[in-house]
C-alpha cells in the first residue's frame, strides 16, 4: 500500500514470519509493551515526530499476539504519534477488552480528557527522556500531569537511558504514582551485573514503587542476537540484567516485545525467538507466571480472572 509518509531512510520493518515459539507462554500472558504505528494515511504520525516508521497496525499486531500465544496487549504511545493517541486509542477499542493503553499527554490535558482516555482502557502516561526520541519536556510540565492522572489511579511509564538516573532519580521519586520502568532502565550491559550503576538502579526501584519491564534484550545486548538457526543462546550479555531484577523483585516485572522494534539499527528480533529467550531470564515456572500473568493483570486488569482471556 502506498502511503503518503515514506520511512527514514535505513528503517527496519517488523519480522515478517516470526517463528513458532518453542516455549509455551502460560494462559493469559501479557505483552506489556508494544506499539502500533498508523497506519499513517489513517492515523498521520505526528509533524514533531523524529523518526518515520512503516506503518505496522492492530491487524498486523493482533495476528502476531495470536501467533505467539498472548492473551493480552499494553499497547504504548510511541513518539512517532505525539500527543495524538488515536491510533492506539483505535486498537485498544478494537481488541475488545484484550488491551490497555498508555498515552502521552500534554500538562493542559483537562480532566474529562483524561477521563475519556480511562473509559477507552487508557491505564497510564509514559514520560520518554530519551532525546534522540523527543524533546525533553520542563520538569514542571511533567509534575502537573502526574498530579493530574493521580486520582485515576493510573501510573507513569518512564524511558530514560541507565546513564541519565542519577539526574532523573530525584524528580521520578518524588512523583505521586507507580511508574513502570522501559527495557529494564537501559543498563550498560558491558559494565558488570554487581557494579555500581546496576546496584544503582536496583537501588532506586526498591525504595519506591518501580516496575520493571524486562524488554528489549535486542536493543540492550552488544553480543547480539542467536544465530540464525535460533540454536544458540540469545543475548546472553543481557540475561544475568534482567535475571538479577526477577530475583530481586518477582512481583513487579513485566515482559513485552516491543513490536514493532522502533529504530534498531543492525538486526530485527523474530518474536518467536524473544519468546523462546523468556525462560533465560525467568526461570522457574513460578516466575514464569508471576511475570507474564500475575504482575501485568494485577497493574492493568486488577480484579479480573487472570485466565480471563483465552489463548
Ligand atoms: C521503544 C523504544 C524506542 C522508541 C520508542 O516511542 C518510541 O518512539 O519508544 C527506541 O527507539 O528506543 O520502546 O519502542
Amino acid at each position: 500500500m502506498s502511503s503518503r509518509f515514506a520511512p527514514t531512510p535505513g528503517w527496519l520493518g517488523y519480522h515478517p514470519a516470526p517463528s513458532r515459539p518453542a516455549f509455551t507462554l502460560p494462559a493469559g500472558a501479557v505483552d506489556a509493551h508494544c506499539h502500533v504505528f498508523g497506519p499513517g494515511d489513517v492515523f498521520p504520525y505526528a509533524p514533531e515526530r523524529k523518526y518515520t516508521p512503516c506503518d505496522a497496525g492492530k491487524e498486523q499486531l493482533f495476528a502476531l499476539r495470536d501467533h505467539l500465544g498472548v492473551a493480552r496487549n499494553v499497547i504504548v504511545q510511541a513518539t512517532c504519534h505525539g500527543a495524538d493517541n488515536s491510533a492506539m486509542v483505535d486498537a485498544v477499542h478494537a481488541s475488545g477488552g484484550r488491551a490497555r493503553g498508555i498515552a502521552t499527554v500534554r500538562p493542559d490535558v483537562s480532566d474529562q480528557q483524561l477521563r475519556e482516555l480511562d473509559a477507552a482502557g487508557v491505564r497510564g502516561v509514559r514520560f520518554n527522556f530519551v532525546t534522540r526520541l523527543v524533546d525533553a519536556a520542563p520538569k514542571d510540565d511533567l509534575a502537573l500531569i502526574a498530579a493530574k492522572i493521580a486520582p485515576l489511579g493510573w501510573h507513569i511509564v518512564v524511558y530514560f537511558e541507565g546513564a541519565d538516573l542519577p539526574e532523573l532519580e530525584g524528580f521520578l521519586g518524588s512523583l505521586p504514582v507507580p511508574l513502570v520502568v522501559d527495557h529494564l532502565g537501559r543498563p550498560d550491559v558491558t559494565r558488570p551485573v554487581d557494579g555500581p550503576e546496576f546496584a544503582r538502579f536496583l537501588r532506586f526501584v526498591d525504595g519506591h514503587d518501580v516496575w520493571v519491564k524486562l524488554s528489549c534484550p535486542e536493543r540492550l545486548t552488544v553480543t547480539g542476537p542467536p544465530a540464525l538457526d535460533g540454536r544458540s543462546p540469545a543475548y546472553v550479555d543481557v540475561v544475568p540484567f534482567a535475571r538479577r531484577a526477577v530475583r530481586e523483585f518477582p512481583d513487579r516485572v513485566l515482559w513485552g516485545t516491543d513490536w514493532p522494534h522502533p529504530n534498531l539499527i543492525d538486526h530485527m528480533p523474530d518474536d518467536g525467538l524473544l519468546v523462546d529467550h523468556i525462560p533465560e531470564i525467568a526461570v522457574t515456572g513460578e516466575q514464569q507466571r508471576k511475570l507474564l500473568v500475575d504482575n501485568p493483570m494485577r497493574l492493568y486488569w486488577p480484579g479480573e480472572d487472570l485466565r480471563g482471556a483465552t489463548l
